[in-house]
């Protein structure tokens, strides 16, 4: 075979056999974008392959190269006469100008730039993967594979890239017991038991997957930080995972308590003005450094949701940020501290509290007083990740200070990976939208890279919370990671561009399966927001448990600030200058303008900045409360089609890859029902006001669960009551129980949707049967929060075509499984159309 010739120069030998040997591991980068033996090339890459210079970045970048090259030629008997005598060849610029004097090549690449073109040289074929450091060489590396594998027609043209941004960093929430705080990917990759993982490979292996897509750093802790991380044993493990990352050029940074000093260190106190503590932190930091001299640096959660901050001691975010950064500086490290600080024991009775303004409301005042290696990491929307918030008005409201924004690649509020929601539409919404600070253009994607205030830090941070389980969980999940990765490097990408990018490498190339992946890609967000929150009302979920099913009134009558305002007559929280909170006023005038009169706000966003009764209009002619049905109805169909559209794959796609989707698309589609009618029901009976299409409150086929013949079950109030049909359902105590209804519809063939709780803790079993034949049997294995029945796990089984007649008795018969108490909500009886 032709591949088996390849030269392999410099000691990259061993490094790819070492590879081959993670590769093998379970859980590995391949499992992700990059390639699997596609080898269906045709290539005319010169496969000698080395790296100029001995650095492990260049010998990774290397064996990247030979490792892409051989991949995608496997299966290709062809290797042109003209490559056995050409060179591949990857380096730095300095080292390629050493080898190749005569060469053309940029004199001017930056760090993490990189240009590759192929050539001639000397009558030979030349291909060369140049960085402006050893980092940038790996991404063109990563780059050129890409392109090649994507049929772009890069190589001989020339290509140059470089970073938008220089910080393009994931947070990990991994506490050290090996749980992930808002991860929905099982156990951490990093931790467990207290401690450092021994099996870090697939450490290495996440490493490679995010240099493919140009992520330079990971903080790899929860920034409700364990202090004893700090400890010395700590930080001897956390350079083991430095190290597993370093040859991918990804560097670690770590989550601290600004109360170690105190809480570890022994220290009476943790002022970060008090020279003990500033001392101390020094020290920290050169001990860190001593062991891994490429720390990234620290991440900051101080005076937020319970977590201990400088104000206890008077101090501001400026003094604590100050005082790590001095202790990081000399090492060149960095401090992103977070400007998620508020206040979550606010007032929900006062009128002008809102929790949107805290982040400008502390920051805003110190900007300019922070050191230049703080970066104020600010999240993307000002209250919390929501399905639909606006930007947050602070990266405008800080000129003098570098800035990042943080957004979230683990769906906490948009589906927890459960559902299909690919989230780059949103952060694209984010990147593009022009502040106006001081008048002018300043789009936050400008703000964050520097370029509008002049800053020279600056970029994107991304909650990945990934775990042991397929990294995110659901294959298609990934795709967030990917577009996040993307975006960060080149905030222009479009979301379609990133979308397709990635499910040609990951899930086929053929024109017609990349083309429905993409649709439902693109389709996914807007249907979330429609079924979960629309017109910015933010996620309406249980906001202080799971955030994950329907639970509306959650986010009222408490301190935590995430406040819709819904009452009888109107919906939405007053944040205009005029006459509420003023938040809008934080936004530079252009914006204010627009966001403080009803008339220009974005129908969108309406409820975020507006107080609006029901019968309010939007742009339209609509109203309020008619959109809120409407949406929820077309949402709940457009999840729907989301898997009717996969369902055209079957076949054309891996099958492995085809039923892992195909389970979570239809579980999706159920549960947007169970959001869909939550809300519906939950506003229909606040407002009083009947949907003109006359949904709302009819639920054609549905025989409720407390309406049929009980046998053991007893019927139960489900809270919230909108989680449930009618606000009841019936639960099993006994061995077994039944719930039996007769059709009294017409005959024919029917779908019969069963609506049950699937609880935590124990798995039920679920038979129905048609006048005491068994239709189908299944079971609640599924893993959804709470272990009480309500909208966060409420799930719908459907058994299809069956032939009904006047008069059939069909019986549900739940088997409960301690503490799962096989409740059901309802069976909804529908006609299958006539074509299928
Ligand atoms: C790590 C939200 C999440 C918390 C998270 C917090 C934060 O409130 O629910 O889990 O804590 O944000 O970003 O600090």
């Amino acid at each position: 075979m032709a591949h088996r010739r390849v030269q392999f120069q410099l000691g990259v030998v061993l490094a790819f056999a070492l590879a081959r040997g993670f590769v093998a591991a379970a859980q590995t980068a391949d499992q992700a974008w990059l390639p699997q033996h596609h080898g269906y090339l045709r290539t005319e890459i010169p496969y000698a392959v080395r790296a100029l210079g001995p650095g492990l970045l260049e010998r990774s970048a290397a064996q990247e190269l030979f490792r892409g090259i051989e991949d995608l030629t496997a299966a290709s008997s062809y290797l042109g006469d003209s490559n056995l005598n050409g060179q591949t060849i990857v380096g730095t610029a300095r080292e390629v100008r050493t080898a190749f004097p005569k060469l053309e090549i940029p004199n001017d690449l930056g760090p993490d730039e990189y240009w590759f073109k192929q050539t001639q040289y000397k009558g030979r074929a030349l291909l060369v993967v140049a960085g402006g450091d050893e980092r940038g060489a790996i991404y063109g590396v990563f780059s050129l594979l890409r392109s090649v594998y994507l049929s772009e027609t890069l190589l001989y043209a020339g290509h140059r890239e470089r970073p938008a941004m220089p910080i393009r960093w994931v947070d990990e929430w991994d506490n050290p017991d090996g749980i992930v705080e808002r991860g929905y990917a099982g156990r951490s990759i990093f931790f467990e038991g207290g401690n450092v993982r021994n099996d870090l490979a697939p450490v290495s292996e996440y490493a490679r997957l995010l240099a493919s897509v140009g992520i330079n750093g990971v903080n790899v802790n929860n920034v409700n930080a364990a202090p004893q991380l700090l400890d010395a044993d700590h930080i001897r493990q956390l350079a083991r995972i430095a190290d597993a990352m370093r040859p991918w050029g990804v560097r670690l940074a770590l989550s601290v308590d600004v109360a170690s000093p105190q809480k570890i260190g022994g220290l009476a106190t943790y002022d970060p003005l008090d020279p003990s503590v500033r001392a101390w932190w020094t020290a920290k930091a050169n001990e860190i450094f001593a062991l891994i001299p490429d720390f990234a640096g620290f991440t900051v959660k101080a005076d937020s949701e319970g977590q201990p901050g400088p104000a206890s001691y008077g101090r501001t975010p400026a003094d604590a940020a100050n005082t790590l950064a001095a202790a990081l500086e000399p090492h060149g490290g960095v401090v992103l501290y977070r400007a998620f600080v508020y206040n979550h024991h606010l007032d929900w009775r006062d009128p002008k509290a809102d929790r949107a303004r805290a982040a400008y409301d502390i920051f805003h005042p110190l900007d300019g007083k922070f050191a230049a290696n703080v970066v104020v990491q600010i999240k993307e929307g000002p209250i919390d990740f929501q399905a639909e918030e606006p930007v947050s008005p602070l990266f405008a409201g800080l000129e003098k200070t570098n800035a990042a924004m943080e957004l979230q690649i683990t769906q906490e509020y948009t589906g927890q990976q459960r559902h299909l929601v690919y989230l780059a539409p949103m952060w694209k919404e984010v990147l593009d939208f022009d502040l106006r600070a001081e008048g002018r253009s300043t789009p936050v994607k400008e703000i964050i890279a520097g370029s509008s205030f002049k800053r020279t830090l600056g970029g994107m941070v991304g909650v990945a919370s990934v775990g042991r389980d397929g990294w995110l969980g659901s294959p298609l999940a990934l795709a967030n990671l990917y577009a996040f990765g993307r975006l960060a490097w080149d905030p222009n990408l479009s979301p379609e561009t990133i979308a397709t990018e990635w499910t040609r490498q990951t899930v086929s190339t053929d024109p017609e399966v990349v083309g429905t992946v993409v649709k439902m890609l693109m389709q996914s967000w807007p249907a979330y927001v429609n079924y979960t929150g629309p017109l910015g009302m933010q996620t309406l979920t249980d906001i202080t448990g799971s955030h994950y099913g329907p639970n509306i009134e959650a986010s009222e009558n408490n301190g935590w600030g995430q406040w819709h305002r819904a009452d009888h007559l109107g919906v939405g929280m007053d944040r205009t200058v005029a006459t509420g909170t003023g938040f809008v006023g934080q936004y530079p005038p252009d914006v204010a303008r627009i966001y403080e009169s009803l008339a220009t706000t974005p129908d969108d966003l309406l409820t975020f900045f507006h107080h609006v009764p029901y019968t309010y209009k939007l742009h339209d002619g609509k109203t309020v409360i008619q959109y809120i049905y409407d949406s929820h109805y077309e949402g709940a169909e457009q999840a729907a089609e989301l898997g009717r559209e996969w369902a055209t794959l079957e076949g054309k796609i891996d099958q492995k890859l085809y039923q892992d989707m195909h389970g979570r698309l239809v579980y999706q589609a159920g549960h947007a029902v169970v959001w869909r009618d939550a809300i519906v029901q939950y506003f229909l009976k606040l407002s009083g006001i009947p949907d003109e299409m006359g949904r709302a409150g009819h639920y054609p086929g549905r025989l409720e669960a407390e309406d049929a013949k009980l046998t053991g079950y007893k019927i139960i109030d489900v809270t919230p009551w909108e989680d449930a049909s009618g606000g009841k359902a019936v639960a099993c105590a006994e061995k077994s129980c039944t719930a039996e209804w007769t059709w009294h519809g017409p005959a024919g063939r029917f779908n019969i949707a069963v609506q049950y709780f699937d609880l935590q803790g124990g798995v039920a079993k679920f038979t129905l049967d048609i006048n005491g034949h068994p239709a189908a049997t299944w079971t609640a294995d599924a893993t959804l929060p709470s272990r009480r029945p309500n909208g966060d796990n409420s799930t719908r089984y459907t058994v299809h075509n069956l032939d009904l007649k006047h008069g059939d008795l069909l019986r549900i018969e739940g088997t409960p499984d301690c503490p799962d108490q096989a409740a059901l909500d309802y069976i909804e009886v529908t006609p299958v159309p006539p074509q299928s």
